[in-house]
Formats: C-alpha cells, structure tokens, sequence
C-alpha cells in the first residue's frame, strides 16, 4: 500500500471482534472505518490541489510540516497525525498470546525495567500520565536513537514526529476509543488495553528507532 496521495485506508491486522472482551467490537468498527477514513479523507482533500505534496509520506509531512504550504498547513498536520496515530494505535493491539508476551520484547523489558524499575511499575505510570490526558490526545511511550524512554501526552493529533520521537507504545486517550464500553471509565479502558498490548510490535518499534 502505497505511503503518499492518495491515502487510502489500511485494514485491520486483525478481525474487528479479536480484541474482545477488553475492546469491543461496535467501537472497533466505528473508530477504524469511520473515524480513521475520516483522517484519511480530510488529508486527502487538504492535498488534493497541491501536486508537490503528492509524493511526500505521512511521516515527511508532519516531520517538514513547516514546508507544507501554510493555506493547507493545519489541516495536514492534524489529519496526517491522525492518521499516523491511529495506524500505531491499530497496529499496537493484538489477541495473539505469543505476541502479548513479555518474551517478545527483550531489549525493551531490559530498557523498562532499567529505567522504571518494572513492567508493572512502567504501567502505572504509564497509565497516571493517560488519566491525565485533559481532553482529547494520547499517551506515547517514546524514544530516540538513543533509547532512552520517555512517557509523553500529545494533545489532539499531535505526534511524536514534531518533537523528532518515535512512539513504541501509543494509546488513544479520545473518548471515542472506550466511550461505547467503558462510558466516562478511563481508566478501566486503560486496565483493558493492556491486557490486548500488542509487546511483539513495540520490540519492533524500540528496535526500528535504535538502527535508524
Ligand atoms: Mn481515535
């Protein structure tokens, strides 16, 4: 699948029902196939009359968003972050055990465990910092080639991209994300979504980052 104009909407690594019961299936269906078409469909209108933009990725236009032209400037960075941010989000979850497990990310359990001392330990600091998310934004785990970790709040579609991060871990702190489930219970949709964290892929992710 093409990393430029026009987007299109990726499917999910997994079915809608997978991560049940801890993320249902009627919100999976509603914030992948609308509101993350949505983003797409906004990013793609926002490029549309902008030929020179059309080979750029998602990434080179929230990294160069100052370069974009400033008429379409807004508009690209919220809703290429929006993109961006949900395709790690999507990407971050799983229901395969093996992938769930903390044997499937060595380097960053060695990191975790070094700075935070454990994984449990990482995990409720990590979810303080998404209870205190004020309105609508998200939680990254992040890190730079150097490794070193860091938990930081985004607001709206802001992404780690802008501060020159990368997420390893990533939750949408949005209403939209457990509202259907959990109602007003942030903090039980954080309890759930650790329990479908997708450990395999943010090996990948810390691992990516430290070679690149
Ligand atoms: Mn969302």
């Amino acid at each position: 699948m093409n990393n430029h104009y026009p987007f299109e909407l990726k499917p999910l690594p997994y079915a809608y029902d997978a991560l049940e019961p801890f993320i249902d299936t009627k919100t999976m269906q509603l914030h992948h196939d609308r509101h993350l078409l949505t983003y797409i469909n906004n990013l793609n209108a926002a490029l549309k009359d902008y030929p020179e933009l059309w080979g750029w990725s998602l990434e080179q236009l929230l990294y160069y968003n100052d370069l974009v032209p400033e008429k379409i400037r807004t508009a690209v960075k919220n809703n290429a972050g929006g993109v961006y941010n949900h395709n790690a989000y999507f990407a971050g979850m799983t229901n395969d055990a093996t992938q769930k497990n903390q044997a499937a990310a060595p380097n960053l359990m060695r990191q975790i465990n070094t700075q935070f001392g454990s994984f449990d330990n990482f995990k409720i600091q990590f979810k303080t910092q998404v209870l205190a998310v004020f309105g609508s934004g998200y939680t990254n785990l992040a890190t730079d080639q150097s490794g070193q970790l860091n938990i930081i709040n985004t607001p709206n579609q802001d992404t780690m991209l802008s501060q020159n991060l990368a997420p390893i871990i990533l939750i949408d702190a949005w209403e939209h994300a457990y509202y259907l489930k959990h109602y007003n219970l942030r903090a039980d949709y954080i309890d759930d979504w650790f329990n479908v964290l997708n450990l395999s892929q943010a090996e990948k992710n810390y691992i990516g980052v430290k070679q690149s």
